[in-house]
């Protein structure tokens, strides 16, 4: 009888350990990542590219219900703006510390945010609330090179490529999602592309984006 207790006990604890290095060999899966690369044309990371996912399908999701938390910033910094490509849900407020000596004047005349902000030092009074969805392109006055865009995404998964062409989103319910794709320097309007998100998984997306100086030599590369 104890013979029969004790090797049940070693087979319990066995099947056990079964589970448990299972359970750690199969636990990267379940942290639901999404890895999206963006390649340009001439397939070369591409930084500075908007990802945003949205999942029209789920009635329980209200993206505008989603209060966005967290403070945006667009710097200005050695005479120019940081991050040159900035996404926001929308409902978002932006802040423009101006860190130079001297004094900028940031606008936009875009249809989704018209807005300026007048030769000013520091830190503006308030920040700038974005409530429209679209692109909003930044200028001022004073530095005709000073370029930026704040992208205002009506869902709330949105993300800007790193360095190298990376983004990852996490904490993702499994559901059939639409991927657009947005670029300042893009020459062709992306379709959106419906993927379907189940576990862990990693894409590759294609922009036919053209640095502005190229974009006027006429290589027949472009
Ligand atoms: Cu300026």
């Amino acid at each position: 009888m104890t013979l029969t207790v004790q090797w049940l006990t070693v087979q319990w604890r066995s099947k056990l350990m079964v589970m448990v290095v299972a359970w750690v060999i199969c636990w990267p899966a379940l942290s639901e990542q999404w890895q999206v690369k963006v390649i340009d044309h001439l397939g070369e990371p591409l930084p500075n590219a908007v990802v945003e996912l949205t999942m029209s399908t789920d009635p329980d999701v209200d993206p505008s219900g989603l209060t966005p938390s967290q403070p945006y910033n667009m710097i200005q910094q050695h005479k120019q703006f940081q991050p040159f490509v900035l996404a926001v849900p929308v409902g978002a407020e932006v802040d423009f510390p101006n860190l130079d000596a001297t004094r900028h004047h940031v606008y936009s005349f875009s249809k989704a945010k018209t807005f300026e902000i007048k030769l000013y030092k520091d830190r503006p009074h308030s920040p700038i609330l974005f409530d429209k969805p679209g692109v909003v392109a930044l200028g001022c006055n004073i530095h005709d090179r000073m370029q930026a865009h704040i992208y205002v995404a009506s869902s709330p998964w949105v993300a800007v490529t790193d360095a190298n062409g990376m983004v990852v989103f996490t904490d993702l319910k499994p559901a059939p999602y639409q991927v657009k794709l947005w670029h300042p320097w893009q020459k062709k309007q992306r379709e959106t592309i419906e993927v379907n998100f189940n576990r862990d998984r990693a894409d590759q997306f294609k922009v036919f984006a053209v640095k502005p100086e190229l974009a006027f030599v006429g290589s027949p590369r472009y």
